[in-house]
């Protein structure tokens, strides 16, 4: 339906204007990417296209594989030539939550590997500020054992209010691909992003925040309309 096309539209265009032969090309998770590996596996069997592939978890790892692409990593390819991810919400400084789908670490390590970082999503995404359409606040990933003293800090110091996810098809909270923790902090007001996420990070126990600040080379939304609205930094 409309949500979907516009997600599939935003990364067939993503995938087309950014993804060449002989490159190692980091590949995201959630529900936007899977139209881009889709795209990815087409180009491969129409035009044999020839990249590796580094996942950003085991969801983007299952992909790959089911996809029949090929499957490498960091230690193979330290250094990537682009990576592809989706994100719950951008801004208009290109300022970016992900996290949404958990995977927040390893998508901002491979992200960061990548010499160009491609984000794609759809119309629901497109905010002017951050909070304004997504409502489930700042993914952190957090070590378990700190996750109490350092939802009070951040309370403490940023106000909002910071909670521990529960997993949906398990009891009790939910366990990244890491083994960790995630504490969603609904955050009140406007903030300076980058200082806020260089704060959240140096907390002990903090092992990631998914504020992605100065990260994303271009931004591609999928509209309602069918277009593709793309924005370059
Ligand atoms: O969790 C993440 O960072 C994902 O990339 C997520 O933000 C994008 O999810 P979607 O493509 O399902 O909207």
């Amino acid at each position: 339906e409309l949500l979907n096309s516009a997600k599939r539209e935003a990364a067939r265009t993503a995938v087309d204007t950014y993804i060449s032969n002989g490159q190692a090309v980091g590949i995201g998770s959630g529900s936007t990417i899977v139209y881009a590996v889709e795209r990815l596996a087409e180009r491969k069997k129409s035009e044999n296209l020839d990249i590796v592939c580094i996942p950003t978890s085991f969801q983007a790892q299952e992909l790959i594989i089911n996809n029949g692409l090929t499957l490498t990593d960091l230690d193979r390819y330290p250094s990537l030539d682009v990576a592809i991810d989706g994100a719950d919400e951008v801004d208009r400084n290109f300022v970016l939550i992900k996290g949404g789908g958990g995977c927040l670490t390893q998508e901002k390590i491979v992200a960061t590997a990548a010499k160009t970082f491609i984000v794609i999503g759809d119309y629901t995404k497109d905010s002017s500020e951050l909070g304004d359409r997504w409502k489930r606040g700042v993914p952190i990933e957090v070590i378990p054992m700190a996750r109490i003293p350092v939802a009070a800090h951040i309370e403490k110091k940023l106000g909002g209010n910071a909670e521990l996810r529960m997993a949906k098809s398990k009891m009790g909270p939910l366990v990244t691909d890491n083994g960790n923790f995630i504490l969603d902090w609904k955050f009140n007001g406007s903030h300076d992003w980058a200082s806020v996420h260089k704060f959240i990070k140096l907390i002990p126990g903090v092992v990631e925040t998914g504020l992605f600040v100065d990260m994303a080379s271009a931004v591609l939304l999928g509209m309602k309309d069918g277009s593709v609205k793309k924005i370059v930094r």
